[in-house]
């Protein structure tokens, strides 16, 4: 079937542009556009031209699939100069999303209606790439080279109201969208002239260069390592500054650049994989989820108030329930005290707090999950507490009520042996700040029902998270990594590196924080007991550990990893604690020796890596891009490296193999040692992605 159809309406060849789901303009659309374009040019009963598209989106922009692989003719400059240079007029009538290619076709036609509801943007920087089909050139010329950069550079789109504000459309039609498009596309006609995007300087002034460069600088401090936002600067600079055909050539050497640096192919990885999570193996589109009208939360604690937060967020009416009222109280007054601090910072209204706080519905006892569709418990650790409880909500919660627990550590399937509906039993575990943060893994246990993991994953979404399903081990996917980390970097301070040598090597590398600053940030004794409570599951950490025992919890007694002087948020380095890895390692006859920060890197990642094949083997994880997505979005690995998994693939799984045995050699820990299918896979020169995709 032609990804372009065309009909012609009152002397306007409207082309629609069919290629589901999101008319990504792959190459049957694009020489589909040209040859429909060439066609209506040569129709002598066509007087202008609609571009348009079925379905909900617009354009979702050029086919990230082919970015990467061999180009195919013609190329999308190459399209939206045909469509600029058309000697007829063309109207774009945007019913959806504008995206990036999308938008760009939209800015080379000589006019631009839009829905309502259609949504404008250039997300290419989130993708490590620029805009590369113009986007850089024209958009400048419409609304000014300051607001293009602003948009460009933060990658969000704006609504259809915003965009006309900007002058992006021409108008937004509040009833048929193509009969205004059609009429526009007539009056252009009849009036004989309109104006190339590119023959536009209008918008130019030396206050709108100064807004740019200042927005420049701004963006510039904030990108790190990340190479697209100084090529962006360069793209809009130019635009500024060349004649438009040079300028073109600034965006495309860029953009051809980008599209094969690994920080874009990472992060093209992770745009796929976060769809891909979605897919649960061996669970087709015929199992349909259960309704979920009503929610209890169990546990009123930090978590449990968060977790009730989405919900209310979500427009879920939900029941935060606790065994005593002063606990409830004080978990109300938490929630409450956070939706303040939004209002105060204005990113919610005081109607809105209001509306989301009428959703909260505090209660004592679990009597009040009754009529819950499903229930979220989101008390302590303690395995014998949670066994009561979901003893409990057997009984009382109806036939069908999902039951979900937010253990961290604990066996979901142990848990749900405690209920007689096994099959009803789910683990949702929510990352703290649970309310803000984007990751849910949805732990499907040996009995749990394919409805109810196709529930859990569908209001995962449904609160804004991104949900992704791991099976029962200690820690799941996530921690049980973390643990290996932590381990990792407990063993470089034997070894002889600083807290601040393997925190800068993990800053440099793209993450917020290093691992010690973050342990005295979150309390080293909240590590402490967890491992004297984990017994033989416990991660081994003598250096935090000693640390504790003295007493030096982190920033909240002013020394840990780190001192913190006078409250101090960043830590100084400290000599007693330096002192006291000397000794430790001194106690272990380890002869202390300095590490450069890629030596650091790979003691710190290659156990990580081997513990993501490790968990890919055991079935614990469907897929590396689960695993990558889990570290980028729950412990802030940085995206533009793809996550551990994709990351591994670029260093080279051979070299990773390598190194792991040479630590195994020289640690005389066979825990390091790579596991099979890392073996395997290096051996065979295959890979997490073809495996992936087997
Ligand atoms: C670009 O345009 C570069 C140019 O400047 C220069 C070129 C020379 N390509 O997200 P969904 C698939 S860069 C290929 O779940 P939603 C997606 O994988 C591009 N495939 O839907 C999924 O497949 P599956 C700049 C794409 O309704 C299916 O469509 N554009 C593309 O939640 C549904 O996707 C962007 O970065 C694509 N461009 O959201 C926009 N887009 O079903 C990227 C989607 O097999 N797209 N797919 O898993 C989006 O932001 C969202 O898809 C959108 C719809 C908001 C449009």
């Amino acid at each position: 079937m032609a990804s372009v159809h065309t009909a012609i309406t009152d002397g306007v060849a409207v082309l629609t542009i069919v290629n589901p789901p999101v008319n990504a303009l792959g190459v049957a659309v694009r020489s589909g556009l040209v040859e429909a374009v060439a066609a209506a040019v040569a129709d002598s009963a066509v007087r202008a031209l609609v571009l348009a598209a079925e379905g909900k989106v617009f354009v979702a922009g050029a086919d990230i699939s082919e970015f990467g692989k061999p180009p195919l003719p013609p190329s999308l400059p190459e399209v939206v100069a045909v469509i600029e240079d058309c000697a007829k007029p063309v109207v774009a009538a945007l019913n959806g999303a504008a995206l990036g290619g999308g938008l760009e076709l939209a800015l080379a036609c000589h006019g631009r209606v839009a829905a309502p509801g259609a949504k404008l943007g250039l997300p290419e920087i989130k993708l490590g790439l620029i805009p590369g089909a113009g986007g850089t050139q024209r958009l400048p010329r419409i609304i000014g080279a300051g607001p293009a950069f602003a948009l460009m550079s933060s990658g969000d789109p704006v609504d259809a109201r915003k965009a006309l504000a900007l002058g992006m459309v021409d108008e937004i039609a509040e009833g048929d969208l193509l009969a205004a498009a059609i009429a526009l596309a007539v009056r252009l006609a009849a009036a004989g002239g309109w104006t190339k995007t590119r023959a536009r300087a209008d918008k130019f002034s030396p206050e709108d260069r100064a807004a740019f460069e200042a927005a420049a600088a701004a963006a510039l401090k904030r990108a790190g390592r990340v190479p697209n936002v100084p090529a962006l600067i360069d793209a809009v600079r130019a635009c500024l500054d060349q004649p438009f055909t040079e300028a073109l050539a600034v965006e495309r050497a860029r953009f051809s650049a980008l599209v094969n640096d690994p920080s874009a192919r990472a992060l093209r990885h992770i745009f796929f994989a976060e769809r891909e999570a979605a897919r649960i193996p061996g669970i087709g589109k015929e199992v349909k989820a259960r309704p979920i009208a009503k929610a209890a939360v169990i546990g009123a604690g930090t978590m449990g108030g968060g977790i009730a937060m989405c919900f209310a967020q979500a427009g879920i009416p939900v029941t935060l329930i606790e065994v005593k009222p002063e606990a409830l109280e004080v978990g109300m007054a938490r929630i409450r005290a956070n939706y303040e601090t939004s209002v105060k910072r204005g990113s919610l209204t005081a109607e809105a707090m209001a509306e989301r706080l009428s959703r909260i519905l505090p209660a004592v006892g679990l009597e009040a999950a009754a009529d819950a569709d499903i229930v979220v418990e989101a008390v302590f650790e303690d395995m014998g507490v949670k066994a009561e409880i979901f003893g409990a909500l057997d009984r009382l919660t109806k036939p069908g009520t999902i039951l979900a627990t937010n253990t961290s550590y604990l066996d979901v399937d142990a848990i749900a042996a405690t209920t007689g509906r096994p099959q009803d039993v789910v683990g949702l575990h929510f990352f703290s700040p649970a309310n803000v943060m984007r990751l849910l893994e949805v732990v499907r246990g040996a009995q749990t029902a394919p409805d109810v993991l196709v529930t859990a994953m569908g209001l995962g979404r449904t609160l804004g998270k991104l949900p992704v399903v791991v099976g029962v081990c200690y820690g799941f996917v996530g921690n049980r990594m973390l643990a290996k980390r932590t381990e990792a970097a407990e063993r470089l301070l034997l070894a002889g590196a600083l807290p601040h040598e393997v925190d800068a090597a993990v800053t440099d590398f793209g993450f917020r924080m290093g691992p010690f600053a973050m342990a005295d940030l979150a309390g080293l004794d909240i590590g402490w007991r967890a491992r004297k409570a984990a017994g033989d599951k416990a991660v081994n950490a003598p250096v935090a550990d000693a640390l504790a025992e003295q007493g030096r919890f982190g920033q909240k007694t002013g020394r840990g990893f780190y001192l913190y002087p006078d409250g101090a948020r960043a830590g100084a380095r400290d000599p007693e604690t330096e002192a006291l890895i000397g000794a430790l390692a001194a106690a272990r006859g380890i002869a202390r020796r300095s590490f450069t920060p890629d030596e650091i890197l790979a003691r710190l990642f290659y156990p990580m890596v081997n513990e993501g094949a490790k968990i890919l083997e055991e079935g614990i994880a469907a897929r590396s891009g689960d695993i990558d997505i889990i570290w980028v979005n729950g412990y802030n690995w940085p995206a533009f490296t793809g996550g551990p998994m994709q990351w591994a693939e670029e260093v080279g799984l051979a070299t990773i193999v390598a190194g792991l045995e040479r630590f195994a050699a020289e640690t005389g820990d066979a825990s390091l040692a790579p596991c099979a299918l890392l073996r395997q896979l290096a051996a065979g020169a295959g890979s997490f992605a073809a495996r992936d995709a087997a």
